[in-house]
């Protein structure tokens, strides 16, 4: 099992399209084990965002994070990380698939409307950038026999 940091950016929450995205989560049969909307502060943003921050195009991408709510998630599953980063599609939603999030609903590089972590080491350094322990809700989902196979 893996753990995600997902953040539904200002651009997804602005544009209505929270339910359809966590919907796709939900239905590709991962587990939402803590949620929360919240600004994000320049602060936090540096330090989500540490390995830009000194390129051009970060105060650009510093004011649209800050601009408005977002809405942070971990989601656990099986190889979580690599699964929702393809379901993600490229950076680029004009170079993204068909069929990814960005590629379905985003015509924007830095509006691409939701962050995932891009490895399991930088999943547990942003999620304790968003979360304190008590506020994870680990839980056995029921249907968990139904999404495979006891020998997979
Ligand atoms: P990703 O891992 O797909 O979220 O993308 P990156 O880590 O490469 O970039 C982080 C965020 O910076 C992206 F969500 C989009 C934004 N970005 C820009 O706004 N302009 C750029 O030139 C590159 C990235």
């Amino acid at each position: 099992m893996q753990r995600s940091l997902i953040l539904l950016k200002p651009d997804c929450v602005q544009r209505r399209l929270m339910g359809a995205i966590i919907s796709r989560f939900e239905e590709k049969g991962f587990n939402i084990i803590a949620m929360k909307m919240l600004n994000v502060t320049p602060e936090l943003s540096k330090q989500h965002y540490a390995e830009h921050v000194e390129k051009p195009f970060y105060p650009a991408l510093e004011s649209f994070i800050t601009g408005a709510p977002v809405v942070a998630m971990i989601i656990e599953g099986l190889e979580a990380v690599g699964v929702i980063r393809e379901m993600l599609g490229a950076t680029n939603g004009l170079k993204a698939a068909a069929g990814t999030i960005r590629g379905d609903f985003s015509s924007s590089r830095q509006m691409n409307l939701v962050h995932a972590s891009d490895s399991p080491e930088s999943a547990a350094r942003e999620i304790a950038l968003y979360f304190n322990e008590n506020e994870l809700c680990g839980y056995t989902p029921t249907l968990t026999p139904w999404f495979k196979a006891d020998d997979e």
